[in-house]
């Protein structure tokens, strides 16, 4: 095992003996929800995994150690803390870890994280993309790389309009990664069902997901695998009160000229804001969802091993 990294006890067990275990990730908890409910849905999170025999890992840097696993104390201190745990993605884990620090994981250092403790299966709300105005600020998000490189299926509920939706599939495909579509052909816009665009592949259960993942890594494919799982019908936000905050949000980011890794941040706080709290709802319960659907497909992953 890596030195660096601390695998949490019944993580560790759960994978010595060939059970499901789900990676979750932490910047979601610090910088993606307010507080308090950030850590009611961290701490709701692994209650559903568990509730379905899966071990959950919510990943983060604690004191300059990699943590597979963590308490509920750590959860409540890092969603607490909020915005002034540092957001560490790939580039930041030298610096965190060699300094002591603490930070909150995104998508791309939480599958890094997942990949050295042997878990196949992230679940999370929604990934970084390639950011609509990419084409001359050159925001692209670092979590589509390490999709390209790291072996770790991410579920997701696809990919919000605060991204250029076109643009990230079509760097999705020029680094290999599939896009699948999980019960539909249509990628899901996060807060809604449909955004107009096709996935790679639909899969429609969790043994046809579990097998294509197995088939990957057993051929020695690296790299990820996005599952984009649409939100529960009930749950949808109307599409016109969306898409007028978000329009509304990229203005103010482009006004107070903020950028680089504060943008995601600042948009999604200010989206939360601006539908007064209802996007937080939808936002919850898709993460909720994909819960769900990672838990079984590493059920599933844990059966055909
Ligand atoms: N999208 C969400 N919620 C989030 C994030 C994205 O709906 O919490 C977080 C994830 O941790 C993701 C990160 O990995 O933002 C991407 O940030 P950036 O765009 O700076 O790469
Ligand atoms: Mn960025």
């Amino acid at each position: 095992m890596n030195p660096y990294l601390d695998v949490k006890d019944d993580v560790r067990e759960a994978l010595e003996s060939g059970k499901p275990v789900i990676a979750l990730e932490s910047t979601i908890i610090s910088h993606g929800m307010p507080y308090p409910q950030n850590v009611e849905t961290a701490l709701k999170v692994e209650e559903i995994a568990r509730k379905l025999g899966v071990v959950p890992a919510t990943v983060a840097i604690l004191n300059g150690r990699l943590k597979a696993g963590l308490s509920p104390e750590e959860i409540d201190y890092l969603g607490k803390t909020g915005r002034n745990v540092i957001k560490t993605s790939r580039r930041d884990i030298p610096f965190i870890v060699a300094g002591k620090k603490t930070g909150a994981t995104t998508v791309a250092s939480t599958m890094i994280v997942a990949e050295m403790a042997g878990i196949r299966v992230f679940a999370t709300g929604g990934i970084g993309g390639v950011h609509r105005g990419a084409a001359d600020t050159f925001d692209i998000s670092a979590d589509l790389q390490e999709l390209a490189h790291t072996d770790v299926a991410v579920v997701c509920a696809g990919a919000k309009s605060i991204l250029d939706i076109g643009l990230t599939l079509e760097y999705l495909e020029t680094m290999g990664v599939p896009v699948v579509g999980y019960g539909t052909d249509e990628l899901p816009a996060f807060y809604t069902r449909k955004s107009g665009f096709g996935v790679d592949y639909r899969v429609d259960g969790p043994e046809e997901l579990a097998a294509a993942i197995k088939a990957k890594y057993e051929m020695g494919l690296h790299g990820g695998m996005i599952v984009a799982n649409p939100i529960p019908e009930a749950d949808q936000m109307p599409k016109e009160a969306i898409d007028r905050a978000i329009d509304q949000a990229l203005r103010e980011l482009d006004e107070k000229g903020i950028k680089g890794k504060e943008s995601t941040p600042f948009l999604l706080a200010r989206v939360a804001e601006l539908t007064g709290g209802d996007s937080l709802d939808s936002n919850i319960k898709l993460v909720f969802n994909n819960v769900r659907v990672a838990s079984e497909t590493a059920k599933a992953l844990a059966l055909l091993k």
